[in-house]
């Protein structure tokens, strides 16, 4: 089993073609250590069904699941975890609905990654390091040097995002991150796990 897939996390679109429910397995049977579930375009009856079969599978197999963007789903599916953008609740108005729930946020500058962790965040995520086709208008790409700044200057794990593939996953844990997070690449981890 490759060492990568101790530190892939997972984000699974809810709206790919070929449903999201094979590939939360072949990321469970691979071994990935956290499960995302990310639907931008999906209605709430959708997303709320997908969240309940996602969360069943990852209690199964006993991989932490979150839940993008939407603290009602994470708190209806008892998720473990919650994902914020910036343009999401703040931190604290999702507390109020999550409870301690674990909360990730999603930064794109030193700055923002700071503040992110000075406002109780359990996870930091950080990017894009490198370029990324999967977000609509993605922030500029930050490179390994400024992820490697953020791994020194916050407290709590760092989950590296944008353009992370197998190639280039092993010097971004080298730059500090906890985690490496991906969309696109995901099915290349998993061929190369098994
Ligand atoms: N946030 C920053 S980059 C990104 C998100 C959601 C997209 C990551 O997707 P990919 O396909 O792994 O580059
Ligand atoms: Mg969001």
């Amino acid at each position: 089993m490759s060492p990568l897939i101790d530190s892939l996390y997972a984000i699974i679109d809810a709206e790919a073609a070929d449903g999201p429910l094979g590939l939360t397995f072949q990321a469970l049977n691979a071994g990935c250590a956290i499960v995302q579930l990310r639907a931008k375009r999906l209605d709430d009856i959708a997303f709320l069904e997908v969240a309940r079969r996602v969360r069943s599978a990852c209690t199964h197999a006993g991989v932490p699941f979150v839940v993008n963007d939407r603290a009602d789903i994470a708190r209806l599916v008892r998720a473990d975890g919650l994902h914020l953008g910036q343009d999401d609740l703040s931190i604290e108005d999702a507390r109020r609905v999550v409870g301690d729930m674990q909360i990730g946020v999603s930064t794109h500058t030193l700055e923002q990654a700071e503040r992110a962790d000075t406002e109780g965040a359990d996870l930091v995520a950080f990017g894009p390091v490198f370029e990324t086709k999967t977000k609509d208008n993605p922030d500029p790409v930050v490179g390994l040097r400024t992820l490697e700044e953020v791994c020194r200057a916050v407290s709590r794990p760092v989950v590296a995002i944008g353009g992370i593939t197998p190639e280039n996953a092993g010097e971004t844990l080298g730059a500090g991150a906890r985690y490496v997070a991906v969309i696109s690449a995901l099915p290349r981890f998993l061929s190369d796990a098994s």
